[in-house]
């Protein structure tokens, strides 16, 4: 049935039998072609029959399904005609693991930061008001969890402030994000599943006392009338209502039917409404149900039967700071730890474990977690804020007036920067070194290896009156570098024969360094590698070394404007050092989805392609970098381009 779907029109036919046979195809689909390249396998299995329904009842592209996160359209890209894009899905040539503007019509937002589509689908349905498009709906799929994201609670407060707006929410509530949905939303929304007893008490209500003589139908009404009153007695719902939104559920996010009956009172409601559905994730996949902490969110590569993953990956950067970080709270009462909603995924898991009082999970909520984390530094504390590179940008102005200017001893501590790759543009962290370098009073750590994770993690902690952070890469951690000699703070990793080069290295780039000077020391070029570790604020001792160097490269799992070559170009320039700087790092431009390998590869960061610059450099006299003075794409579309 399911190669038979070409596109959501295709759907429209179908017996209840075909959709159950539909739905069963479409579960074993997506087990064995996430196991074979990762992906968000839980999350998908549990929307199968929502997006089902939602295809059947409406016309998309002309109405417009945003889903938030965009982690589970998998099912949606299924049913739009992208099936053949699985076998390399995440993967250079295959369909995205989010939604792709490039891929499909159907898809119109590209996310992957959670807690926005409530906003995108508010702006489109007042835009589709004033621009004589009222035929077309908006339907906003939005997970329990990115409920609990405070942009998501902007947006409702302005969606029901118009009343004709002609918007459905779906939220998919499976109560959990990653782990189970935390706060005083999800214990609200329990009760809005638990307490189904008042649809029925009002049918009830109304086959009995409609068929009562006389009384029965005054009483019915009198009942109706105080229909609120009873709502709230027997189903607490008012919350959505009160706003101002129309309230349909719970419903059986498994039974399209029901959804379907749901979507279409919804559909015709003529105003903002909230259609509750309730569904399971991980549904029709044992190895996901049983996975009790994550319910198989996201897998890796693993056995499509067991769930086991097929390769024992080595110990990874997040386990050695969260084996360190235990260590230390062992002898630091005043650490906490704060997540916002990825407490495996950061490695707190295991300090929760130690010290259950002293570890908050926020929900999707980093703009929360880094003020509220300023408050328990004022408090006595020292917090540690555990988040994804990628999602610190939504807590930069946290960062800069609540962390950095009252000097709030707070240690942020950054997994995933640099390239990851398969999660497409947004996911990247190659924005951090950037913007952290423009915030007064902040220290910024990039450590080359485990050691240095442990060592940058202490000498954070021991800084009470600013704050830090330390950024370290997704994956398997690199084996240490140990180190030649260490000077003012600086490690100098690599000693050339000669002065030519001073190349320095940030963060876990230092292999390829080391490597690619040791390649160049062959060609008869001397390159000196060091590893500052503590990159902002730079080391004053930088200037004094690099003034016996012929060139100075830069090289960093960033991007290039505003980084860290950047600001030792400034550095050089302000001390009156006239060295030339060359910057080897990620060029200002969104990268589409691909192995950080072929992604760097593309960039030519590869020990054999830095060894070649480095030859050419030292023998130009006038070090004019010419890709450095390319002017940015004028075509919008340009980004889209593949990376060559
Ligand atoms: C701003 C931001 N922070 C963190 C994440 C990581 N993240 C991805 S999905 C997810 C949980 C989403 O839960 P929910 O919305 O309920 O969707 P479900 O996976 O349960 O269907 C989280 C925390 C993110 N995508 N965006």
């Amino acid at each position: 049935m399911l190669s038979q779907i070409k596109s959501p029109s295709d759907l429209k036919g179908l017996s209840n039998a075909q959709l159950d046979q539909l739905s069963t195809e479409i579960r074993s689909f997506l087990i064995e072609q996430v196991s074979k390249s990762g992906g968000h396998l839980g999350p998908n299995l549990g929307v199968v029959e929502l997006t089902i329904a939602l295809h059947r009842i409406f016309q998309s592209p002309k109405d417009v399904i945003v889903f938030d996160t965009g982690h589970q359209s998998y099912v949606h890209k299924l049913l739009t005609g992208r099936i053949a894009g699985f076998e390399k899905l995440r993967q250079r040539g295959g369909v995205a693991g989010y939604p792709n503007r490039s891929e499909s019509e159907h898809d119109v937002v590209e996310n992957s930061h959670a807690s926005t589509a409530l906003s995108w689908s508010d702006g489109i349905a007042k835009g589709f008001a004033l621009t004589n498009q009222q035929d077309r709906t908006v339907i906003c799929v939005v997970g329990d969890g990115a409920l609990t994201g405070g942009m998501s609670w902007e947006a409702l407060n302005n969606i029901a402030a118009n009343k004709k707006e002609k918007l459905v929410i779906v939220v998919n509530d499976n109560e959990r994000s990653y782990s189970p949905t935390i706060g005083g939303l999800a214990t609200y929304l329990s009760t809005l599943r638990t307490t189904r007893g008042y649809e029925k008490f009002l049918d009830w209500g109304k086959g009995v006392l409609e068929k009562t003589p006389v009384v029965g139908q005054p009483i019915y009404e009198t009942l109706h009338g105080m229909k609120k009153g009873i709502k709230d007695i027997i189903a607490p719902q008012g919350m959505f209502e009160d706003l101002g939104i129309k309230y349909f559920g719970p419903v059986d996010g498994h039974d399209i039917s029901a959804i379907e009956h749901a979507l279409l009172s919804a559909k015709d409601f003529g105003g903002p409404v909230l259609v509750h559905v309730i569904t399971e994730k991980g549904r029709g996949h044992a190895p996901a149900i049983n996975d009790e902490a994550e319910k198989f969110h996201a897998v890796g590569v693993v056995d499509a039967e067991t769930g086991q993953p097929l390769s024992k990956a080595g110990q990874s950067w997040t386990s050695v700071f969260s084996d360190e970080l235990v260590k230390i709270g062992a002898k630091r009462s005043d650490v906490v730890a704060i997540t916002a909603a990825m407490m495996g995924p950061t490695g707190l898991d295991k300090f929760e474990k130690a010290y259950p009082d002293r570890t908050f999970d926020v929900g999707i909520a980093e703009q929360h977690a880094t003020t509220a984390a300023a408050g328990m530094a004022y408090a006595g504390l020292h917090p540690v804020v555990a988040v994804y590179s990628t999602f610190l940008n939504r807590a930069f102005d946290q960062l800069l007036l609540d962390v950095a200017l009252h000097k709030a001893g707070v240690t942020f501590v950054l997994d995933r920067a640099g390239i990851t790759g398969d999660d497409g543009p947004s996911h990247n962290g190659i924005w951090d070194l950037a913007l952290t370098g423009i915030v007064p009073t902040l220290h910024v750590a990039a450590p080359r290896d485990g050691e240095r994770v442990r060592e940058t993690l202490r000498e954070a902690l021991d800084i009470s009156n600013a704050p830090t952070l330390i950024r370290f890469p997704k994956g398997a951690v690199n084996p240490d570098i140990p180190v030649f000699e260490r000077r003012d703070g600086i490690d100098v990793l690599y000693r050339g024969e000669s002065a030519d080069i001073l190349l320095v290295s940030i963060g876990a780039f230092a292999q390829v360094a080391v490597d690619a000077a040791a390649q160049a020391y062959r060609e008869g070029v001397g390159v000196t590698v060091i590893d500052p570790r503590w990159v902002k604020p730079l080391p004053k001792s930088l200037v004094t070394m690099a003034q016996r160097y012929k060139k100075v490269v830069v090289i960093e799992d960033g991007i290039k404007h505003g980084g860290i070559a950047s600001t030792i170009s400034e550095l050089f320039r302000e001390s009156g050092l006239n060295v030339p700087v060359h910057s080897i790092g990620v060029p200002l431009e969104f990268l589409e989805h691909a192995k950080r390998a072929q992604i760097l590869e593309d960039l030519g960061i590869t020990v054999q392609n830095i060894t070649r610059s480095l030859v050419t450099w030292s023998s130009d006299e006038f070090s004019v970098d010419t890709k450095e003075e390319m002017p940015l794409p004028l075509d919008e579309n340009e980004h889209r381009k593949p990376l060559r």
